[in-house]
């Protein structure tokens, strides 16, 4: 095993997120491979972390000043053992080849853990759309798909949202889908009502993390009932984690964005909430004006010199990072268990980092992995995908149900792939083994592709 991660790393030394993933999973399911001398002679380390195809082209447009402008898209199709492959487009300035491969890596086996059939893939741009205007992005958006659309389709490859990826960029991707291809068909999910998109998708990671950490909680006699709440972020999945949790009568502290955090001592109420939506969503405004609206409220610019986050250093219960990857590191996750932390949920993916990780299984926290954690945003895109094939859709309080139902199904099953491999209580190796076995199987079932 150390051989095929030195391989992996001497073959794309630059891909260190990658990398991290791989190593995580690889060391995960250690003892799957020493049980069955099959999955080793079928090499299913190399094949599974090899992508079935990678794509990468050119996006240009023109910006509103009449220049041109180039960006790199991508689309990592990593795996198709489950199904088609699903999973979202990130746009960000930050986006590159290392970062799509362990995006769609960790898709492939949060995908196998929802029992949906979906494959895994993952792609986006290292286009940045703060700050451009909305005719900017449509421009981007259907240059993008002017070469997308040749590789996706709705049995093939069904993209979604991400990072910088929200209703009104899959709004203009679809238009230029339809227009190429002339057909209207479930090809993205995360759709708009009004046109395909199922109720709860918007909701579903936010709503799905938290219905996970309620479960983990549950375990332990406990519950999200009057819990101080570390909620990173302030996009998708921190607006509606944010909501969950005050629905089930937890305090959310804190929110964030990449140049800071807001701490508000009286915790964020379902006004302040709706606040946040309309700053972010539609004035695409920063979170630091929270502060100048709720005197409440005090915000810390990011400061780069610093080795770690002081929003992980207030006093919490619970932890729910939900920006990005590699947010919390080792001096974050000392702090947070100094001060007592019960438990840590991932709404984003790989937002911990590996050190971290040990520090929080050392220490016994309830430590939920993204890709058990946030799997109910891509199960309701596989829901969405459903009602699009019946042409029909569901209620919410039925996809919600279902939504639900799905994550106490993962929770379970991290629980008891953890308890059969050793490792009891925990849901990294619970998660990676349960996800890896199914999509192993499926690989074998189908030969040598
Ligand atoms: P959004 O674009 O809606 O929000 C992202 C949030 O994170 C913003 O507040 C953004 O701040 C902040 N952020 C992004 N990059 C950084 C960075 N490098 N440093 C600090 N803050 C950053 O994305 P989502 O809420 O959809 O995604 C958040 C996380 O959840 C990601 O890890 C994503 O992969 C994961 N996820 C998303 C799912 C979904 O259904 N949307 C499903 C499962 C996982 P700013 O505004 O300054 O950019
Ligand atoms: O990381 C993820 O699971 C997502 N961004 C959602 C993917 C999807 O296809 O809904």
């Amino acid at each position: 095993m150390d051989t095929i991660i030195d391989e992996i790393r001497d073959r794309d030394p630059e891909q260190h997120e990658f990398h991290q993933a791989v190593q995580e999973v690889v060391e995960s399911v250690k003892p799957v491979l020493d049980r069955n001398i099959e999955y080793r002679q079928q090499a299913i380390l190399r094949r599974i972390t090899e992508p079935e195809r990678v794509l990468m082209f050119r996006v240009p447009w023109m910006d509103d000043d009449g220049q041109v402008q180039v960006n790199r898209g991508f689309r990592v199709e990593m795996n198709s053992a489950l199904g088609p492959y699903k999973g979202g487009l990130r746009f960000h300035a930050s986006v590159n080849l290392g970062i799509i491969k362990f995006l769609a890596f960790e898709q492939v086996f949060k995908n196998s853990l929802t029992t949906l059939s979906m494959g895994g893939g993952k792609g986006g741009s290292d286009f940045d759309p703060k700050g451009k205007s909305d005719n900017e992005v449509m421009r981007f958006c259907q240059s993008f798909m002017s070469e997308l659309y040749r590789h996706i389709g709705p049995n093939t490859d069904v993209p979604a949202g991400d990072i910088g990826v929200g209703a009104r960029e899959i709004g203009y991707l679809f238009g230029m889908y339809k227009r190429l291809k002339n057909e209207f068909t479930g090809v993205l999910t995360g759709k708009s009502l009004a046109w395909g998109g199922s109720l709860i998708r918007p909701e579903a990671t936010g709503y799905g993390a938290v219905y996970f950490a309620a479960e983990m909680l549950h375990t332990r006699g406990d519950s999200l009932e009057n819990k101080g709440c570390l909620v990173s972020g302030s996009g998708n999945v921190a607006q509606f984690t944010t909501e969950k949790i005050i629905q089930l009568g937890g305090r959310v502290l804190t929110l964030s964005d990449s140049s800071g955090y807001i701490f508000d001592e009286q915790g964020i109420d379902r006004k302040k909430l709706d606040y946040v939506k309309e700053l972010k969503n539609i004035r695409r405004g920063r979170i630091s004006e929270y502060a100048e609206q709720y005197p409440s409220a005090v915000y810390t610019p990011v400061n780069p010199t610093l080795d770690h986050n002081p929003l992980w250093g207030h006093k919490a219960d619970c932890g729910f990072p939900s920006a990005t990857q590699n947010e919390i590191n080792g001096v974050d996750a000392q702090h947070l268990v100094d001060n007592g932390v019960r438990l840590i949920c991932e709404g984003a993916n790989m937002p911990t980092t590996p050190d971290a990780v040990d520090i929080f299984l050392d220490h016994r926290i309830c430590y939920a992995p993204g890709k058990a954690a946030n799997a109910g945003g891509v199960a309701v895109s596989g829901l969405e995908m459903a009602q699009n094939s019946m042409r029909l859709s569901w209620p919410r309080k039925e996809v919600d149900d279902r939504l639900k139902q799905i994550m106490k199904s993962i929770h379970r099953t991290c629980l008891e792939a953890a308890e059969e491999y050793g490792n009891p209580g925990n849901y990294v190796a619970g998660a990676n083994i349960a996800g890896f076995v199914k999509v192993v199987h499926a690989m074998l079932d189908q030969g040598l592709v």
